[in-house]
């Protein structure tokens, strides 16, 4: 069984570590995704990153995953807000997904408090800083391990 995790940024994530640190740390994206692949190896996932300023370039890659992946951490930055057209590619996509935000979106402007994405995903991480991918990733592994122990 495919051990394999997709890791999808939304818009402006390239930008982590390098602005407005009081919301989002001082993390670089780099340096996320290094601490995801450490992480990954521990719990014997795969993992591929990837970061999309664009919304097609998004749902490509859930694209692309549905026909290889056994779950999907995703970030949609600003998406998570406005875009249906993620929420349906999530739609097709059949294994675990686990929608991460670095800040509590909650605690934040109005406009953030709603997510198409959680129409979808099968759990939230919001407010625990870069560390939720961490954790999504240790969710994700144990769903893995559960299902293959059935
Ligand atoms: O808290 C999160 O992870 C968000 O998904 C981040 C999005 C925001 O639109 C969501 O409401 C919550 C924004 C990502 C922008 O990332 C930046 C990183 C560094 C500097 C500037 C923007």
């Amino acid at each position: 069984m495919s051990r394999l995790v997709y890791v999808l940024n939304g818009p402006n994530l390239n930008l982590l570590g390098k602005r407005q640190p009081h919301i989002y740390g001082h993390e670089t994206l780099a340096d996320v995704e290094a601490n995801c692949r450490r992480v990954a190896s521990e719990l014997r996932l795969e993992i591929r990153c990837h970061q999309s300023n664009r919304e097609y370039g998004i749902i490509d890659c859930i694209h692309e995953a549905r026909e290889i992946a056994a779950g999907i951490v995703i970030n949609p930055a600003a998406f998570t807000h406005t875009s249906v057209a993620i929420l349906d590619a999530l739609n097709t996509f059949e294994p675990p997904v686990i929608e991460v935000h670095i800040s509590n979106v909650h605690k934040r402007e109005e406009f953030r408090h709603h997510s198409y994405v959680s129409l979808r995903a099968d759990g939230v991480i919001a407010g625990l800083g870069t560390q939720g991918y961490q954790l999504a990733l240790r969710r994700l592994a144990h769903l893995l391990d559960r299902a293959a122990a059935k």
